[in-house]
């Protein structure tokens, strides 16, 4: 860890502003910051100040704060600079940073030596990220919780249980086999038991966080004509698609960021589903494929003036049934089928009829979910990881169900306890740590 080296940055995005704010961090932050102020500066106080460049020549006046350490974000010796907003003035500020010792800071690197000395765990340090870049205020508020540690405390909840039963069942490897009676059976399958529900409860959460931050996939589907290009315009409120009463008008995927209910949903309109010898259009029919089945959730649109033909159930009968919702669309027509099926919604983009409960359907559960204040964020490696975990521990189950073998249950136990460490980054590689702090913005 290069702690001996001082890093700056701009904090402040780039373009003009009232306010542009430097950071450093590291060992010779305060030297830096005294010499480019030509002052004595007091640590936790805030100090008006000229700084000036090589030159004694006057570049700007600003405020100045220094955070001793390790009472900063990164735990190290930092410094800011309040200075004035424009990229000239923040340009040549920097260009004296750098000659007075400092290195530019690569993306994430301040949150990365916060992480590394302890400030953060990595999924808050992540949280930063999200919270940051958080599209929906639903997703801001559960970046906001995985900040605050929501999310770290039941990980590590899970490893204390861990640990405590891989203290156990270590315990029955140094005994023979007819010396182990102290160990209380039942005691160890309810832990393991409870150990992989806390585990699925937890992954459930998770992955409700996943979609938060990565938004939640909605694929509309349907046979041409269907009306899936008019539902996407509905749902964002302007003609982002080609309308038109001709079979097979949208051929590419479209996507639109769309905000409702404040869950981010991108929405993918597509081809319509035919046998066609248009080469065009049977890539499009591959790409609505593609999409359908990435798709958290698929809207199977049928036009209800013709109701549910052969050709759609054809198609129905290939898509995942799980995160399926058909729709009849068109049921402003006369003669429109209304005959009720399961759980089947009707819509009309045209009267607007039913599109409140469509909405309300795809958001449903996230939104519940949101209302409770218990969403916290998760990305995808924290769910794959809760999974290896997860199938661990019930690896773990299985054998102990079977053939008892201790040292099998002890090395499961191991491995779930190494998946959940990886999560709030207790075990982790350099590799994921450059991965995940290079997403970052400079000056984070
Ligand atoms: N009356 C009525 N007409 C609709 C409704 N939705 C779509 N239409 C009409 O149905 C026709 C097809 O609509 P699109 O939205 O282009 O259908 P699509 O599923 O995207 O079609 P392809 O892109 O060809 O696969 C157009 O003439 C629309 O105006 C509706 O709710 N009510
Ligand atoms: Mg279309």
């Amino acid at each position: 860890m290069p702690t001996h080296e001082t890093i700056v940055a701009i904090a402040t995005p780039p373009g003009t502003g009232g306010i542009g704010i430097l950071r450093l961090s590291g060992p010779h932050a305060l030297t830096i910051g005294e010499t480019i102020s030509a002052s004595k500066i007091a640590p936790g106080r805030i100090q008006y100040r000229r700084f000036y460049d090589a030159d004694d020549e006057l570049l700007d006046h600003g405020i100045c704060l220094y955070f001793k350490a390790p009472h900063s974000y990164t735990g190290e010796d930092s410094f800011e600079i309040q200075a004035h907003g424009g990229p000239v003035v923040l340009d040549m500020l920097l260009q004296r940073l750098g000659e007075l010792g400092a290195r530019l800071a690569r993306p994430g690197e301040f949150s990365e030596r916060a992480f590394l000395n302890g400030k953060l765990d990595l999924t808050q340090a992540e949280a930063i990220a999200d919270l940051i870049e958080a599209g929906s205020r639903a997703a801001s508020r559960a970046a906001i919780r995985s900040l605050e540690g929501q999310f770290s405390r039941q990980v590590n909840a899970l490893v204390e249980a861990v640990i405590d039963l891989r203290a156990y069942i270590e315990a029955a490897l140094d005994f023979a086999e007819e010396e182990i009676d102290f160990l209380d059976i039942s005691d160890i399958s309810s832990r393991l038991a409870a150990c992989s529900e806390h585990l699925q409860n937890l992954l459930d959460q998770a992955e409700h966080g996943r979609r938060l931050q990565e938004g939640l996939t909605v694929s509309l589907a349907g046979l041409p004509n269907a009306g899936k290009s008019s539902l996407l315009n509905y749902l964002a409120g302007y003609e982002a698609a080609i309308v038109t009463e001709i079979e097979g008008t949208t051929r590419d995927v479209l996507r639109e960021h769309i905000s409702l209910k404040g869950i981010p949903l991108k929405v993918s309109d597509t081809a319509g589903l035919r046998e066609s010898q248009n080469p065009v259009e049977q890539e499009g029919i591959r790409r609505a494929w593609d999409s359908i089945a990435k798709a958290d959730v698929v809207i199977y649109l049928v036009d209800s003036s013709k109701g549910l033909t052969a050709a759609d159930r054809k198609i129905i009968d290939k898509l995942p049934v799980d995160n399926l919702q058909l729709v009849f669309s068109k049921c402003d027509l006369p003669g429109a089928d209304n005959v009720n099926r399961g759980d089947a919604l009707f819509i009309s983009t045209v009267s607007g009829e039913g599109i409140e409960s469509l909405i309300q359907r795809i958001t449903g559960e996230a939104a519940d979910y949101n209302q409770d204040n218990q969403a916290f964020m998760a990305r995808r490696r924290h769910v794959d990881a809760l999974i290896r975990a997860r199938d661990c521990i019930a690896q773990a189950a299985d054998t102990f169900a079977t053939t008892r073998s201790w040292e099998l249950i002890a090395e499961d136990l191991r491995a779930a306890q190494r998946y959940l460490n990886e999560i709030t980054g207790e075990f982790t590689s350099e590799d994921l740590l450059g991965k995940i702090f290079s997403s970052f913005c400079i000056g984070k």
